[in-house]
Order: structure tokens, then sequence, then C-alpha cells
């Protein structure tokens, strides 16, 4: 538990754009550190931008920290170009509202592996999830943490919010298959599950990243598909950066990131707010869709996915 804590301190550092945290990023890959900069330029431009009152605050806001983001230069709404590219972010959830006026026109394609007649979102966890990654930046409701990436509409959970390993496995594959670069699965399967593994270790070989929940038992309890090397498990914060009281927590968990009152969409272009390591996930999807844009391919093995990961890691983990 110490060790946690130091990780989120220093998680709570990361967010106040000290000298150090950069300076970390750069010593690490050294290849991107210009552009690193950019993506966290780009962050703390949303952020501060979330103050207008048109739009809401972002979810996962430290508001009563915000002062120290204006002490990182930020570029101009026009002169920002780190999302250039539509990063394809896959939500394995229960459905997304993809009429919200908030999401209008990111949902490209939906699939529905469960029993639910319908592929939207009745139980409101995805639409929710949804937002926090890629809500428009259109002068409404919120602004996602990557507005310019798109969405695949994956349901694996039915409309009270259950889902089995094998429906998130036939999932994932399905999202690899179709172009998601992204893969945010904020489920949480309390079982271990050879399929589900199996799944993971099949998008981490095609260039995805997989993030999931560390899961809300508030114990070290592992939970999949977090659990597994080649997803990113995360841990839920509150807004003065200590570790959300619900989150799961233990050598197992790689970062950390907001996850308690979480404002974002909700069916029927409606808004509210959520606790959750599932939206502490779609925090760092989010993120990861962003690191896309500006990470190199830096070991040459043709993909980007381990310097995404790397990226991630070096900013966000919980030090153990
Ligand atoms: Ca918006
Ligand atoms: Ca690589």
């Amino acid at each position: 538990m110490n060790k946690l804590l130091v990780g989120v301190c220093i998680l709570l550092a990361a967010f106040l754009g000290e000298g150090w945290y950069l300076g970390q990023v750069q010593s690490e890959l050294m290849e991107t550190k210009v552009e690193l900069v950019d993506a966290w330029n780009r962050i703390a431009h949303l952020e501060r931008q979330s103050r207008v009152p048109s739009e809401p605050p972002m979810p996962g806001l430290y508001a009563d920290q915000q002062w120290e983001l204006t002490q990182v230069q930020a570029p101009t709404p026009g002169g920002i170009t780190t999302e250039n590219r539509e990063i394809l972010v896959a939500v394995l959830d229960t459905g997304i509202d993809a009429k919200h006026e908030d999401l209008k026109g990111k949902v490209l394609a939906e699939v529905n592996f469960t029993d639910s007649p319908t592929p939207h979102d009745i139980y409101g966890h995805g639409t929710h999830t949804a937002g926090i990654i890629a809500a428009s930046n259109n002068g409404i409701g919120i602004t996602g943490v990557a507005p310019e990436s798109r969405l695949m509409n994956v349901k694996v959970a039915d409309d009270m919010g259950w889902c089995q390993a094998s429906v998130v496995a036939l999932g994932i594959i399905w999202a690899v298959d179709n172009g998601a670069l992204v893969i945010n699965i904020s489920v949480e399967i309390r079982e271990p599950s050879a399929e589900l593994e199996e799944a993971v270790n099949y998008a981490w070989s095609q260039g995805a990243v997989v993030i999931a929940p560390a899961g809300n038992k508030g114990g070290q309890s592992p939970v999949y598909p977090a659990f597994y090397a080649n997803c990113i498990a995360v841990a839920a914060t509150r807004q003065d950066g200590s570790l959300a009281p619900l989150s799961n927590y233990g050598d197992w968990v790689d970062v950390a990131a907001p996850g308690f009152n979480i404002y974002s969409t909700l069916p029927n272009n409606s808004y509210g707010y959520k606790s959750g390591t599932s939206f502490a996930a779609a925090y760092v999807s989010g993120l990861a869709a962003l690191l896309f844009n500006v990470v190199r391919d830096t070991n040459g093995d043709n993909k980007t996915n381990d310097e995404v990961r790397a990226a991630l890691d070096s900013a966000y983990s919980i030090k153990r």
C-alpha cells in the first residue's frame, strides 16, 4: 500500500506538469520528446478549455489544481497538430449512444455480442466511457481526452452490465481485425480465462494496446483482463490525486488515472457523474489514442504499441 501511495503522489506530480515529469519522459524516450511535450500541452489545453462555461468540467479534472496547468506552455487552438490522425478506439462495454450530441459521427462501426436486442447503450456505462475518450470539442457538453479519435462500439456487456470472458475475447478479436489500435475494456471479470488472455495477446501481437480497469473492490485481488501482462491495468484516483477508496491496487496494477466523480456523456443527450476504475481506464485510453499520433517506431518492430505503452508507463506508472 505504501508503494502505491508513493506512486499516486508521483502521478499527482505528473499532473502538475512539474519539470521532472517531462524530464523523465524525455530521458526514456528521447526520440519522441518534442511530440510528447506537444501531447502534454494538448491535454493541458483541453483541461483549461473545459473551464469555459459552455463546456462543463472535463472528466477527471483536477479542478483545484488547474493553476499549475497554466504553467505549461499550451498551444493556441489553431496550432494544435498533435491529433492529426483519427485513431480508432474500440469501446468494449455496454454499447454506446451513437446519437448523443457529443458523440455524433464518432462511432464508425458497431457490433453486438450480447443477448440484448440492440447495440445501443441501455445501461449507461459505455456511453460514459466513450465520452471520456472521444467527446467532441464542439462547444457543447464535454471534451474528451482525444476528441479527434473515432470509436468502435463493441457491445460485450448486456443491458444489466453483465459480461462473460469468452464474449469479451470475441470482442477483442473483432476489434483488432477491424483496425482498432486502442482497445478499452471497461469491465472486470473475477475468474481468469485462457481464452481472454489469448485474445489480449493477439491484440498486442497485432500492434494494439489493451487497457482495462483494475477493479472496484478496494482490494488487491486481480481482475481480468487487467491482470494479464499485455493489458494495461488502471487504478482510479480522486480529485486530490489520492487513490479512490473503491479502486483495487497492488503490484499487478500498471498506472493510475482520474476515476472518481467523473463527468461525462450519458444516453439520450444527458450528462452525469460516475466513479470507478472503468472511467480511469477510459482516460488512459484517450491518452493512448493521442500517443499513437506522436510516437515513432524506435525499436524497428513495425509496431508502435510498445512505444505507446512505454510512454504511458513512464508518465503515469505506479512506482514499485
Ligand atoms: Ca463537447
Ligand atoms: Ca515499436
